[in-house]
């Protein structure tokens, strides 16, 4: 596998790692999975619309309610997630293996004022398998500590193109998202951020 760029706390950094043209290609797939999926503001456990929107592709997508975060089978609506699209599924196979493919790709949407707190990926089932994101669209400012709340904290700006695994002793480090500069990015006509983040589930 490639060697990342740099590594901040532990996460593979890849910068620019999609071009221009592969970015606009892939934007038009997520297109046709919104499409089928809508984008919805997930409940955190406390009741509260999550900022940012998502959707998911694959055999499980992320959800969250009152009950808590989990993955589930179905779009809120009842209808199967779609197939995570190909040319995302060939990010994957190029830094993290050929053995197995995810089960999941979320799709996170940062629209005006979003932003996602410290958090933890620890819904899936083998910390074995790495957490592989994609950014498009605005630059974001990333950041990333250890594996306890509370600890010390670097931050790294994520542009369009860029892509960052979480893996080995990062797999559980605490990460968010600061804030999105709006007008950073002409990928998407209006606007925004869109995060895909690939995930082995089960
Ligand atoms: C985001 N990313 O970039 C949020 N999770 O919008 C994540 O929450 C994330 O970048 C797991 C692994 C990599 C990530
Ligand atoms: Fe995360």
């Amino acid at each position: 596998m490639p060697e990342p760029a740099a590594t901040i706390s532990g996460a593979a950094f890849h910068p620019g790692w999609l071009d221009a043209a592969g970015q606009a290609a892939l934007v038009g797939d997520l297109r046709a999975v919104i499409a089928a999926a809508p984008l919805f503001a997930p409940l955190t456990p406390w009741g509260k619309p999550m900022s940012v929107r998502m959707t998911s592709a694959g055999r499980y997508g992320w959800y969250s309610d009152r009950r808590g975060y989990r993955y589930v089978d179905r779009h809120p609506a009842g209808t199967p997630w779609p197939p995570i699209p190909e040319r995302v599924l060939a990010i994957w196979r190029s830094l993290v293996s050929l053995d197995r493919m995810p089960d999941c790709c979320l799709v996170n949407f940062y629209g005006d004022g979003a932003r996602m707190g410290l958090h933890q990926d620890r819904d899936e089932a083998d910390f074995g398998w790495p957490v592989l994101s994609v950014s498009l669209g605005d630059d974001a400012r990333f950041r990333i500590g250890g594996t306890e709340r509370g600890g010390k904290t670097e931050s790294v700006w994520l542009r369009s193109g860029d892509v960052l695994i979480l893996g080995g002793a990062a797999r559980l480090a605490y990460h968010g998202i600061d804030r999105v500069v709006p007008g950073t990015s002409a990928l998407l006509p209006r606007g925004g951020r869109v995060n895909l983040t690939l995930r082995v589930v089960d």
